[in-house]
């Protein structure tokens, strides 16, 4: 979730009647003064659903449209939160920062991709009180529930990083990244300006959104320069631009088999290893690195940072979220480890596998199964294998598309299928993945993964 303005239409629809459920719980919720003279403000007004959804990304989306497709809700039983007004397809950006589209392309008010038989609530939340099951918003208005889906992704702490929100700010310091609404469109015009000199693409420590993103960026700014003339990947420096990959990791991808590959890729095509180098700081054409208890300082003519995310405040702060601040839930089945009326999928949760829209098309399916049942008063009986996917691409028209389970096991969905030549490897960069990334899955998103009948690697659904 971001703030941002409210909607027209989004006003309409949170003004709109409430629901029947409502009533039974109003009037215990109602906090206000009791019997004063004063004239309080009126908050604390009080609704409640079957089902809250704190979240309309990827996976709020996906979840509550599952659940409404079941049948088995009346309208304005499930309700989502969620304060933006647009709704982004993120996994799409990669694609911006190397110039293939516009970030607009991937872009659609958030309303217009809600049911009208879901109660949208275009808020913030302030607080989750799983004790008393109900969630307050950014208004004071209170929302009771049966059951609680926090869904609203992680946040994206631009300030972590000394100078990095002024450096991204100015238009003329060759500062970008492409992990913002509001800065992926500074990131190819950056990659066109540099004719020569040091670029340098950075990983931070820590957990992000698809930890394979950062070097994605790369390998496609690395194709456009060495196409210009400016980049040669056999002798580097006999070439304008010199090309560094700056990570806080040990390697170049969290799974053994993709990384290899990747750290093959790096080498023959002549890019600087910066291992354990965690950026902390952006002054000037100065970039600080830590490495251990060092601290080191490499100049740039350009660099494109990511930078550190975390939990959202209300997350951290609720009695929902383990040690890390994640919604803290069991592994397989999504379920609070704490309350058995919460969940929790994506971006937000504790599930210890990459953070992807593809790691949600098998989640959400498990996440509503088991909710079902749990209406039902039977235990969750479905159960998530820590399914995720990134599709790297490696340079234009080429994708290596890693997919895997927990503990970094691969688990690909073409992997051995006859091809001349053999058994198809998804370790081997294919132009058929670079059109699934860059066409089919845009188009499958909008068009069934956030309307629920999508579920990855498991086809059509629902
Ligand atoms: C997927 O379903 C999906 O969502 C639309 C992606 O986009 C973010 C993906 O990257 C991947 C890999 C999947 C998984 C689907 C197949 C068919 C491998």
């Amino acid at each position: 979730m971001s703030s941002s303005l409210i909607t027209k239409t989004a006003l309409t629809a949170a003004t709109r009647a409430a629901p029947r459920a409502a009533a039974a719980l109003a009037v215990p919720l109602l906090r206000r003064g009791f019997a004063s003279v004063s004239a309080a403000p009126v908050t604390g007004t009080s609704r409640s659903h079957r089902i809250v959804v704190v979240g309309g990304g990827a996976a709020g989306l996906s979840i509550s449209h599952q659940l409404l497709r079941t049948g088995k809700f009346s309208p304005e039983e499930i309700a989502v939160i969620d304060p933006a007004q647009y709704h982004h397809y993120q996994p799409g950006w990669t694609l911006v920062g190397g110039g293939l589209k516009d970030a607009l392309s991937l872009r659609r008010d958030e309303a217009s991709l809600i049911d009208p038989k879901l109660k949208f609530y275009n808020q913030a939340v302030s607080q989750l009180s799983p004790e008393t099951d109900s969630v307050t918003l950014a208004n004071g208005d209170k929302i009771g529930y049966e059951h609680l889906i926090v869904v609203p992704g992680i946040e994206i702490t631009y300030d972590k990083i000394k100078g990095l929100p002024e450096a991204l700010a100015d238009p003329s310091a060759p500062v970008s990244t492409i992990y913002g609404a509001h800065t992926v469109s500074k990131v190819f015009p950056t990659i066109e300006k540099l004719k020569r000199g040091q670029a340098i693409f950075t990983q931070p420590a820590g957990v992000i959104k698809c930890a394979g993103a950062p070097q994605k960026v790369m390998w496609m700014a690395l194709d456009h320069w060495k196409r210009a003339g400016l980049y040669n990947p056999s002798a580097p420096e006999s070439g304008a631009i010199q090309i560094a990959f700056a990570t806080a990791l040990p390697a170049m991808f969290g799974v053994p088999k993709y990384s290899a590959r990747l750290e093959e890729l790096r080498k023959e095509r002549g890019v600087e290893g910066l291992f354990a180098h965690d950026l902390v700081e952006v002054n000037g054409n100065k970039a600080v690195f830590a490495k251990g208890a060092e601290k080191i300082t490499r100049e740039f003519d350009l660099l494109h940072v990511v930078p550190k995310m975390g939990p959202y405040s209300f997350v951290k702060n609720s009695a929902v979220a383990d040690a890390a601040g994640f919604v803290d839930v069991n592994q397989a089945t999504t379920q609070s480890t704490k309350f058995k009326n919460v969940w929790s999928a994506g971006d937000a949760s504790s599930l210890p596998t990459s953070k992807t829209a593809a790691a949600i098309t098998s989640q959400a399916p498990v996440l509503v199964g088991n909710l079902l049942r749990s209406l039902e008063g039977k235990e969750p009986a479905l159960e998530y294998d820590g399914y995720t996917s990134c599709p790297l691409v490696t340079e234009y028209g080429k994708v290596m598309l890693a997919e895997f389970k927990y503990a970094g096991v691969p688990k690909e969905t073409f992997g051995g299928l006859p091809v001349v030549g053999g058994a198809l490897d998804q370790g081997t960069p294919r132009r058929a993945f670079y059109h699934l990334k860059k066409d089919f899955f845009p188009w499958v998103y909008f068009n069934a993964m956030v309307k629920g009948t999508w579920a990855g690697p498991n086809g059509w659904k629902f």
